[in-house]
């Protein structure tokens, strides 16, 4: 079985940010107008108040302090609460498109490759703009190569997916160089009249190119030890919005075709799970905690990662063991593990080894294990 390297990565991050601050100004704006115009009902008991933001609670409960965003005043504007982007033409690139190019050719550059070396495409993500044609068909379209492309959608696990699907086309022979990508535009699919979860989600691209060892020099990347995938059903992070909501009998709400959790039910399902997850699949390569240099983790709550860290290695995680972008970025669903090994993985030593792990909706989970070369 050939051996299959994860050459390079790259990065695209939108131009406009939001501060936790900015963010709270504008729910609580809602809220207070909405309050108003319910007052004599709730008044009467009729209907229940709606509370303030805070972030304070934000950065507590989640690590996170800001998040980069494709359109900041729509999400900002109290009456709009949501990106607004424009209606693309048919013949014009989507907007998924542009992103994903953007952090496919940094990625590119760095490996020292061009459009015409990829044999594959994979977009992974959790949001795609349509049912077809394919957005990696899209991507391979604009990079102009030959290779063919296809879209995984496994949630905030998306990207742990796309690497092991690249890895298992290398270690087969069945391509040589596959590029897999991850557009996430969060807030479009993000409840900001939501109090649970306004704060969660930002928008971001990472790109990873993973090739065939016999084609990498000696000490480029990272070779991919092992993968492993895990799926187990649940209700506890779920997305309504399908292309049967116009057929159903009952329509549903906005609300119900946007994002809803139950947070904590997930903080404290998922958790565990993933670090007895990683820990096993360290155990089937013989390898322990101790072989650990880094953890690059999904970002969803930095305080399920330092739970998850101290599981794995048997303690407290160090800052440099186990870093974080969650103040920076917020979740960005299954580009967050591949931002912090994108800006986290150059500092280890030819022979050291690395966990990637996303997890999320589904419950779905991955586990890649990375030593440098
Ligand atoms: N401001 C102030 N107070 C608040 C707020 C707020 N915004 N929100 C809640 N509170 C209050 C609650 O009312 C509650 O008050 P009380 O104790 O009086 O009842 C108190 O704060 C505590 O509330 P919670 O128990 O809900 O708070 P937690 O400590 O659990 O924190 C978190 C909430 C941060 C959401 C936390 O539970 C968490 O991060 N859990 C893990 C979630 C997770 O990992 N989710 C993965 C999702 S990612 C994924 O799979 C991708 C899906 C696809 C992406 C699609 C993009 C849209």
């Amino acid at each position: 079985m050939k051996q299959a390297v994860l050459s390079a990565t790259g990065l695209y991050t939108p131009p406009e940010s939001i501060s936790n601050d900015e963010l709270v100004a504008s729910f609580n704006t809602y809220v207070d107008r909405y309050n108003e115009t319910h007052a004599a009902e709730i008044a009467a008991g009729e209907r229940a108040p709606l509370s303030h933001s805070s972030a304070e609670f934000i950065t507590k409960a989640s690590g996170i302090e800001s998040r980069y965003v494709v359109d900041k005043a729509g999400i900002l504007d109290p009456d709009t609460m949501h990106p607004r982007i424009r209606t693309r033409g048919n013949d014009e690139p989507s907007l998924q498109c542009e992103m994903a190019m953007a952090a496919i050719e940094p990625c590119l550059a760095a490996a020292g490759r061009t459009a015409a070396d990829i044999d594959a495409v994979l977009v992974a993500c959790s949001n795609l703009p349509r049912p077809y044609p394919a957005l990696a068909v899209e991507v391979q379209s604009a990079l102009g190569g030959g290779a063919f492309g296809f879209d995984l959608n496994v949630a905030c696990a998306s990207a742990a997916f796309g690497i092991q699907t690249a890895a298992d086309m290398i270690r087969s022979g069945s391509a040589r160089r596959v590029l897999m990508v991850n557009p996430e535009i969060c807030t479009a699919h993000l409840n900001f009249r939501d109090r649970d979860s306004h704060f969660i989600f930002g928008d971001v691209c990472t790109a990873a190119l993973i090739e065939d060892a016999d084609d990498v020099a000696p000490s480029q990347g990272f070779d991919i030890v092992g993968t492993h995938l895990q799926t187990q059903f649940s209700n506890n992070i779920r997305n309504n919005f399908g292309f049967l909501n116009r057929t159903e009998t009952q329509p549903r709400t906005d609300a119900d075709r946007l994002f809803v959790q139950n947070g904590r039910k997930v903080f404290k399902d998922v958790g565990p799970m993933v670090a007895e997850m990683i820990v096993d699949h360290l155990g089937a390569h013989a390898l322990t905690a101790a072989d650990v240099r880094r953890l690059w983790l999904h970002q969803a709550n930095i305080n399920m990662n330092t739970l998850i860290a101290k599981r794995v290695l048997g303690r407290p995680a160090t800052a440099a063991e186990m870093p974080s972008v969650f103040a920076e970025y917020g979740n960005t669903s299954s580009a967050s593990p591949v931002i912090v090994f994108h800006q986290y993985a150059g500092d280890l030593a030819p022979g050291e080894i690395g966990v990637m792990s996303g997890f999320g909706a589904g419950y779905s989970a991955g586990s890649v294990i990375l030593r440098r070369r």
